[in-house]
């Protein structure tokens, strides 16, 4: 059994296929997008979903696998988004498919702050050991990655006794109330929803393609200074940041950052949590993102990739820092749910047994040649960046540098209405992300890749 086995194709009584590797790895399409069918089920989504929960593709899914989304209609769409790097594994992996119906036959919840059951501790066990630092540590699961998120701001205040909590600019780290607040962008996240939690700051982050290069130490102390003048380390309880900024923009900061900040955290009695929702799990080509600068974070957070695309978030951190908190006091009920932990533990046996973390550096070395390629004969591409199998091109207007979200609509519009399923990102919304599952064929990167040429080639 490998991530892009090609079996031949199975479907279900209604002749609907299903989905996995075993799906034909191809982009086809047989209407227009979004077919008829995609098109009646958007007419009763307006009418039955609240018009706040919008859609990137306008195409109704029925199976997916490896590299590829089949809708409804039976066009078959090349993945480039694994449903914002969650699907690493690739979707209806079958290891994943095996555990979870094992489980579901099992049992399929009892709360584990009710009646415990093994997989839980297991999956604690496997954070343990993966995250960053041979230190102890400990960890504790729930749901979303905005609900970790929040448990890691408790956590971090509960055992500093401290309030005041630090985020970047260009950050983003949820929806719920706490992680609006820490989340930068008003647009579409934040306007209207307030008002948002208290003792939260902003510092500058380093963007070495806006921020005319400035070195990762300098662009870290010139945060430090702000956070010493304005909020003062006495009042810090924690400093959050993604290693690599995701929805912001898949900004990489300059090497020397994050050990700046981590040093004046940890010589502070700060905590710093890494949020690796998005980086985390091979997708960087490293298990976390942490790794490639060497940083240990105090605290982790963990969602999205960690359980092929069942709901499962987690917090994994220093044991000192993670067991302050009184019993009780951290919880949930579906928090480590049995079928996600299963899923998550066949998910690290997939990413640890099919080398994910090279197939993930690979698809780095693939994509950026390609792009850079790209680069060389359009201005209009600013910046190639990422790692791994997370990869940005930011689009700019050539003459003065402005972000062009403009041509980033339609070059996704363009790819979308190809078979090619792409996200935008980026506080300008000038970016185009690249995300694709790392069950994905090279023959299915490339051509995705091409229609991408095609789309800026239209213009
Ligand atoms: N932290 C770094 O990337 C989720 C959000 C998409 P949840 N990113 C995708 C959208 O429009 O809602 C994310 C993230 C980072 C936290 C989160 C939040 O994770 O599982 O969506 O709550």
């Amino acid at each position: 059994m490998t991530l892009l086995d090609t079996a031949s194709t199975t479907s279900n009584d209604s002749g609907i296929p299903l989905g996995g590797p075993s799906l034909p790895q191809v982009r086809r399409l047989v209407t227009s997008i979004p077919g008829p069918k995609s098109q009646a089920l958007l007419a009763r989504k307006s009418s039955a979903v609240a018009a706040g929960v919008g859609t990137t593709i306008p195409v109704f899914t029925v199976a997916a696998g490896g590299g590829v989304i089949v809708d409804a209609d039976g066009n078959s769409l090349i993945d480039l988004g694994s449903g914002i790097a969650v699907t690493g594994v690739g979707n209806s992996n079958p290891r994943v498919v095996a555990a979870v119906t094992a489980q579901l036959a099992q049992f399929t919840h009892t709360c584990f702050t009710v009646a415990p059951y093994d997989s839980y501790v297991e999956v604690a066990e496997a954070l343990n050991r993966l995250t960053p630092g041979d230190h102890e540590k400990r960890s504790a699961l729930f749901t979303s990655g905005a609900e970790a998120v929040e448990n890691a701001v408790k956590i971090a205040r509960h055992y500093t006794g401290k309030q005041a909590v630090v985020a970047f600019d260009h950050a983003y780290h949820g929806r719920t109330n706490l992680t609006m607040a820490l989340t930068a962008k008003n647009m579409p996240y934040k306007s209207g929803f307030g008002p948002f939690a208290p003792e939260v700051y902003r510092a500058p982050l380093s963007y070495p393609y806006r921020d005319g290069g400035l070195d990762g130490v300098t662009a870290a102390k010139n945060a430090i200074t702000m956070i010493e003048k304005q909020i003062g380390a006495a009042n810090l309880a924690a400093m959050i940041i993604e290693p690599i900024q995701g929805e912001g923009g898949f900004i990489v900061p300059a090497e020397g950052f994050l050990p700046t900040l981590l040093a004046w955290a940890q010589a502070n009695n700060v905590v710093f949590i890494a949020d690796e929702v998005q980086t985390g799990f091979a997708r960087t080509g490293a298990m976390f993102a942490s790794d490639h600068e060497g940083i240990v974070p105090d605290l982790i957070v963990t969602a999205k990739g960690i359980a092929g695309g069942l709901p499962l978030s987690a917090v994994t951190g220093r044991a000192e820092i993670m067991d302050s908190s009184h019993a009780g006091g951290l919880g949930g009920t579906y928090g480590g749910n049995p079928l996600a932990c299963v899923a998550a533990l066949a998910t690290i046996e997939s990413y640890e047994e099919d080398n994910l973390v090279q197939r993930a550096a690979d698809i780095g070395t693939l994509l950026t040649g390609r792009l850079n390629a790209l680069r060389v004969n359009d201005p209009r591409i600013g910046d190639v960046r990422g790692r791994g199998a997370l990869i940005a091109i930011e689009l700019v207007d050539p003459a003065t540098g402005e972000p062009d979200a403009a041509l980033t609509n339609r070059v996704a519009a363009f790819a979308h209405a190809a078979g090619v399923l792409v996200l935008t990102c980026g506080t300008y919304g000038n970016v185009i992300r690249f995300l694709p599952p790392l069950s994905i064929s090279d023959e299915l990167l490339i051509e995705g890749i091409g229609v991408i040429a095609e789309a800026l080639a239209a213009g």
